[in-house]
């Protein structure tokens, strides 16, 4: 199927399933890449963005936040789905005042998520009035005038929720804290809470900080690299090039996944003459195909025999001297893996136990082992434990804070990692807050405030008046999607900074406001000059990104001066923090960051050198571990797993090859075989037999969610066509944000409170069967 222009909307019956591929990459990525550039931008952007892309004076990309290769950038540090990001932010095609006069709201929800992002760059502030049915146009400082009026109407701070998307600068995100904080509330939900919230909750109370600790270069130095509930061959290919590179020193890498992800098997690198002829480099040598939540049972029963391996040859596997100098936590840890029953470890990961023990085999051999992850782990009800206990794993061998070993969760937007440093967490430490303080003789609230799932309790149940986002799609992104629209619904006023028509646009507050903004890819002009904002990747590394394109449309405002201008209309002409001179030079930002945030000192300059600077990070560079023991703590949980109830299955919401998170690129999911349609569910063959059901069948899916009274909840998306897929027995797999409105709100992750996206029982009707 060749794409449609931005009118057609998608029609499922063009749904075309081809057998799923077995490498990832190679020419046709190359083409893809600039077939959607040209279609969206033109020939002249496609080069003025693509050669410029992840280079040292060019822009980051707002894709992933995988690190560019320290010292030596490729001419074209960039992959098909980076190129696809820029093209949807680079876009020619303008929303303006004529669009949304033409489409009523009404209108407008009745879309799919990828005809609205089609649509192309929001160009006005615009406004939807109490009771109107269209957007109209709004001058800049009517629309602030507008939210400060409100926010100040509220009975407390308390009753405003201010949420932030992973795309947002470090100077953008520093002042957006600050003004909330000066505002006086912490209800500051991010992406974060649905995304890494269970690396960051596992690795802060096992080392001591939420953070990787490993570089390219030891990705590139490791002799063994888990790769787990992560596709990097779609959600970071650039990753791809990484692991060929080890591959080529002689790593190993064990893949754990339901899905046989093309990248995970072979990738062919457009850029090297032996990608495009030839058959590409394997990935994968070890592939465990395991049951969706079954990873916890894996790392424990590998836990247990590795500490067989070492009573057979004691010293040999266990680092004891690692582990007496900086561990604790051991003894409790050790009696309770060995106590674990390698049947239900076999039942829970669906593996066989030759898996098990060559993977604890290699484990045990190895000198230096990486783990990396992604959202495979983290979103599981036991999500944080699952991660603690492959940092166990690691923790036993010693392999922390020393070249080529370490822990690497994989991040997902470009600067997920950099808001969080920057004081975006509803919940930041008290010493943040008295350098806050100190540095603008403000008073920052110090009671924790709302993640993601409580916001949207607090909006439901009307303890929140205001809700605004910077970036993001908070209507698409979150769980039940039911409960969030409505929970949107009852606020008195739902504001939008965004660069993409989403629906979070037409499912509002009683008044709404969309404040089109710059995007990474835009030049920044400011009263002090051309401007550059900074970002943090995966693994730490803080660099400049430079936007160098003419903005669509005159009237957008950057982040940061949106914020200023807010914050001074909010809190008055006499407030401490000179907004005004922090809009016309962000180098004042920076100097202020270099002043309140823990690693940044000097910000100013060491951003500014050739590949930026590194944070810190105690655990790798000094094997110190700031945790409340003051060791690495060994994590002793109870095991879990996620059985799969008879006529029923565990299904995981995921990303396609061609979407953005909520933003839809097009309908090919090439490398699973799927074309022209969104609205399939992949089961296995077994499972199909076992429901009496056929491949192609229309289904209504249909989740089933226990409360915490008892009573059985159901939420149902319709019309979904059955793929046999090869994936465990027991396991579904079908795309978020499709299937968003299955997910039940209270379905959260312990401690991370990270809604559960990768295991949701559901059962399958036939469509009109009710
Ligand atoms: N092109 C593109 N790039 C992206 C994004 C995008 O949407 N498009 N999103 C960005 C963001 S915000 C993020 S967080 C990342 C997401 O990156 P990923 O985490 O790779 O994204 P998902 O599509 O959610 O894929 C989850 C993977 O985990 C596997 N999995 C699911 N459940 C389990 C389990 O229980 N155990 C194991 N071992 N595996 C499991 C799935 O089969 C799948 O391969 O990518 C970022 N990069
Ligand atoms: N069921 C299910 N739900 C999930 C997940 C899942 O795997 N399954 N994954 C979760 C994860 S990992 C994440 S991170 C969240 C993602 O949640 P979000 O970050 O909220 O969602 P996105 O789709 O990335 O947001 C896209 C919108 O961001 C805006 N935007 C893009 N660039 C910029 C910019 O530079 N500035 C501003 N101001 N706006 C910009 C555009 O308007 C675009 O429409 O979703 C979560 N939800
Ligand atoms: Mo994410």
């Amino acid at each position: 199927m060749t794409r449609k222009g931005p009118d057609a909307d998608i029609d499922e019956s063009d749904l075309v399933i081809t057998p799923h591929m077995d490498h990832a990459a190679g020419v046709p990525a190359v083409l893809v890449s600039l077939q959607r550039s040209v279609e969206q931008m033109g020939v002249v952007r496609t080069a003025q963005t693509l050669t410029r892309l992840n280079q040292r004076h060019g822009f980051d990309c707002p894709g992933c936040a995988w690190p560019e290769t320290p010292g030596h950038r490729r001419p074209a540090e960039f992959c098909e789905n980076g190129a696809k990001a820029v093209a949807e932010e680079a876009t020619l095609r303008r929303v303006g005042p004529e669009f949304f006069a033409e489409h009523s709201v009404a209108e407008l929800a009745t879309k799919t998520d990828f005809w609205l992002g089609q649509q192309g760059r929001l160009a006005e502030p615009m406004v939807l009035r109490e009771g109107a049915t269209h957007y109209a146009p709004i001058g800049w400082n009517d629309a602030y005038r507008m939210i400060a009026d409100e926010l100040r109407a509220l009975p407390s701070p308390d009753g405003a929720v201010f949420y932030t998307s992973g795309r947002t600068s470090n100077e953008a995100a520093f002042l957006y804290q600050l003004m909330i904080r000066s505002f006086g509330t912490n209800n500051m939900p991010d992406c974060s809470n649905m995304c890494h919230e269970s690396s960051g909750s596992a690795l802060t109370e096992s080392i001591g900080i939420g953070k990787g600790s490993v570089t390219v270069p030891d990705l590139e130095f490791a002799d063994l690299i888990l790769v787990a509930g992560q596709n990097p061959g779609t959600n970071h290919p650039r990753m791809l090039s990484t692991l060929e590179a080890a591959k080529r020193n002689g790593a190993k890498i064990i893949a754990i996944n339901p899905l046989r992800e093309a990248g995970l098997l072979r990738f062919k690198d457009p850029q090297r003459v032996g990608g495009v002829v030839g058959r590409g480099t394997d990935i994968a040598d070890e592939f465990l195909q395991i049951r969706l939540g079954g990873d916890m049972a894996l790392f424990q029963g590998l836990g247990r025999l590795l500490l067989e391996a070492d009573d057979a040859a004691p010293g040999t596997v266990v680092d004891r001297e690692f582990v007496a100098r900086h561990c604790a936590g051991f003894d409790e840890y050790e009696e309770r893996v060995r106590a674990v029953d390698l049947d239900v470890v076999l039942e829970a990961t669906g593996l066989t136990s030759a898996q098990l023990h060559e993977t604890a085999a290699a484990l045990a051999r190895s000198e230096r082992t990486i783990a990396c992850w992604a959202m495979g782990l983290t979103q599981q009800t036991h999500g944080v434990a699952t991660i603690q206990e492959i940092t166990n794993l690691l923790l036993m061998r010693g392999m922390m804070g020393k070249p080529g070993a370490g822990v690497c969760p994989v991040r997902g937007h470009s600067n997920v990692q950099g808001d969080r440093t920057m004081g975006i967490w509803e919940r930041m430490p008290d010493a943040f807050l008295d350098a806050l303080d100190r540095e603008f003789s403000i008073t920052s609230p110090r009671a924790h405030g709302w993640d993601t799932v409580e916001a949207i309790r607090g909006m439901r149940d009307g303890r929140a008046g205001v809700f605004m986002a910077m970036g993001g799609n908070f209507t698409r992104a979150t769980p039940d999607t039911a409960a969030t629209e409505d929970a949107l619904r009852r606020c008195a006023l739902t504001v939008q900074v965004s660069t993409k028509l989403n629906r979070s646009h037409v499912v509002t507050g009683r008044t709404a406001l969309i404040l089109p903004t710059l995007g990474r890819t835009d030049k920044d002009i400011q009263a002090g000059g051309k401007q550059l904002v900074s970002v943090e990747d995966s693994m730490s590394m803080v660099h400049l990104s430079r936007g160098n394109l003419t903005p669509v449309s005159e009237h957008l405002r950057s982040e940061v001066s949106i914020v200023c201008d807010l914050a001074q209309e909010l809190l008055g002409p006499g407030h401490p923090v000179p907004w005004a001179a922090f809009t016309a030079d962000y180098d004042r930002i920076r100097d202020s960051i270099s002043r309140v945030v823990p690693g940044c000192e000097n910000y100013n300059e060491r951003v500014r050198r050739p590949d930026g600077f590194q944070l810190p990070h105690p655990p790798r560079d000094r094997r110190e571990f700031p945790t409340r023991t003051g060791k690495a703590n060994f994590a002793s949980n109870e095991l879990r797993w996620v059985p799969t109830p008879p006529g029923r299955l565990i299904l995981q919401t995921l990303r396609s090859h061609d979407q953005y998170n909520t933003t839809i690129y097009g309908l090919d999911d090439r490398y699973r075989g799927v074309k022209g349609g969104r609205r399939v569910i992949f089961v296995s063959a077994a499972d199909l037999a076992e429901l009496g059901l056929t491949d192609g069948a229309a289904v209504d899916i249909v989740s089933e969610w226990t409360a915490a009274d008892g009573t059985v909840e159901e939420r149902r998306v319709s019309d979904f066509r059955v793929v046999e897929y090869d994936t465990p027995k027991g396991n579904a797999a079908a795309y978020y944000p499709e299937t968003n409105p299955l997910v039940p709100l209270d379905h959260v992750a312990a401690k991370s409170n990270t809604p559960v996206s990768k295991a949701v029982l559901v059962r399958l009707e036939p469509t009109g069967s009710r």
